[in-house]
């Protein structure tokens, strides 16, 4: 006499709607008590349902993909006379009634599945591997193999469906999975090292140098604000598509004014600098363009109404970035003395995180120091930063002869995702007519 039996899903902790990763059996197949007809992979175990009785599978009752719990059937198996009579049709008072102790998952790892209360003696829930998980399957993909061969491939990381089957009725046998892993093993390098053609960035490694092999070394630890910003600075540059415009601007009257004032004012003390007169002209040129005052948050630009703006400061442990809130508020004498004391702070390493945080635009000038151009990182989320380099005299053509006109280098950097390259220009330029002629502020 043959009898149908439901195998259902045991009891398996806490873990509810846990979605099919792997189907073991076919239609037809044999199988004995304990063989694997499933498996299960929560977020945190992969588990195999087994067969509670030896049989021959009837019908399959899940797919590859479903989220099933406990009591969920998986299979139906046509029993064998002796299977029978162990085992009483899908018996859930049974089941429910059967002892933990009874259950081989005593033996398994049980930490990653809290040992059920009530768990069913022939239907335990297996914990087979934490890490690393199964391969998961193409929807609708299925391989044959036997509970020994799968329980190899997963020890071994091998994906089945990588793996050529062999065996009867496209079975994968154990030689199949040795084969492949030789394969893997012998392949030549430039195919393990050939770029991912689903996306992903697919680096090397950090090549690791034995530097004092060459010559002397000395080896000290990055500072901290080094290490933080390294990261920082990391992301921004991989993650968003930015460009540097360039453009100069002729300081040649603002110079000579600035110069001037200072002169003036050497008694009061205040003095007035170029990155004073930059933030005023910047937020004007923020006003004007409010994308550039703008952040990326997900699908929506989040336009501010504030007008924060950063400056880079250098410090002799690395670069930090104090903020001027409400800098269009301010007047350019407010501006030169609130950057002073900021930077001087920033030097003595006493800056507060809220004289850090809150900026919209940064302004990073080297100008002090030198340089013709260069491309600053964008201090996200942030969208764009304006770098400064050192101010040149350059014959000018005016129109009738080249005349020395003092002209300072703009690099705009601004993420192409919001600001493509006719505004950063048009941003550029009305940054330049401003400085070129601070009487347009007033405007
Ligand atoms: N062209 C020519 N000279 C310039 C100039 C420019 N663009 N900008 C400043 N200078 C001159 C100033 O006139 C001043 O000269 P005097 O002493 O003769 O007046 C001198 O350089 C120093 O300038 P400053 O004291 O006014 O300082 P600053 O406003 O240029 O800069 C600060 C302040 C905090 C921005 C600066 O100290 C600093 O840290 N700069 C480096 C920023 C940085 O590292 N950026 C890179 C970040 S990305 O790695």
């Amino acid at each position: 006499m043959s009898q149908l039996i439901e195998v259902k899903v045991p009891d398996i902790g806490d873990y509810h709607d846990v979605p099919v990763i792997d189907i073991c059996v076919i239609v037809g197949d044999v199988v004995k008590v304990d063989d694997a007809l499933v498996t299960l992979e929560s977020d945190k175990a992969t588990m195999d349902v087994p067969s509670s009785a030896a049989g021959v599978v009837k019908e399959i009752r899940v797919a590859l993909g479903e989220k099933i719990s406990e009591g969920a059937v998986v299979v139906v198996l046509e029993a064998s006379e002796a299977a029978v009579a162990a085992i009483p049709v899908a018996a859930p008072a049974a089941v429910a009634a059967a002892s933990a102790a009874d259950a081989p998952v005593a033996a398994a790892p049980v930490a990653v599945v809290p040992a059920p209360a009530a768990a069913p003696p022939t239907a335990p829930a297996v914990p087979v591997a934490v890490s690393p998980p199964v391969a998961g399957l193409a929807p609708g993909a299925r391989t044959h193999a036997s509970p020994s061969v799968r329980l190899l491939a997963r020890e071994l990381g091998v994906d089945l469906n990588r793996v050529a089957a062999s065996g009867p009725k496209g079975r994968i046998l154990k030689e199949d999975i040795t084969a492949y892993v030789k394969g893997v093993l012998t392949a030549p390098p430039a195919a393990a090292a050939a770029p991912s053609l689903g996306g992903g960035l697919d680096l090397l490694p950090w090549p690791k140098v034995d530097f004092a092999k060459f010559g002397a070394v000395e080896v000290k630890p990055l500072a901290r604000i080094k290490k933080i910003s390294a990261q920082n600075l990391a992301r921004n540059w991989v993650m968003i598509p930015a460009v540097t415009y360039h453009e100069d601007a002729d300081i040649t009257d603002l110079e000579a004014f600035r110069v001037a004032i200072n002169r003036e004012n050497e008694k009061s003390g205040v003095k007035i600098t170029m990155l004073a007169f930059l933030i005023k002209a910047c937020t004007l040129a923020l006003k004007k363009f409010p994308e550039f005052n703008s952040s990326l948050d997900g699908d929506n630009l989040v336009l501010k109404q504030y007008f924060h703006v950063a400056f880079a400061a250098d410090t002799p442990n690395g670069l930090v970035v104090p903020v001027i809130r409400n800098a269009d508020q301010k007047s350019v004498s407010q501006l030169a003395v609130e950057s002073g004391e900021l930077a001087t702070k920033a030097r003595d390493g006493k800056l507060t995180p809220g004289e850090m945080s809150g900026a919209c635009f940064t302004i990073s000038s080297v100008g002090g120091i030198g340089g013709t151009s260069f491309s600053p990182i964008i201090n996200a989320p942030e969208v764009a930063i304006l770098g400064v380099s050192r101010s040149v005299m350059k014959p000018v053509w005016n129109g009738r002869e080249f005349a020395p006109r003092l002209t300072l280098p703009m690099s705009l950097t601004a993420d192409h995702r919001v600001i493509d390259g006719a505004l950063a220009t048009r941003f550029n330029v009305y940054l330049a007519q401003l400085l070129a002629d601070m009487r347009r502020v007033l405007l």
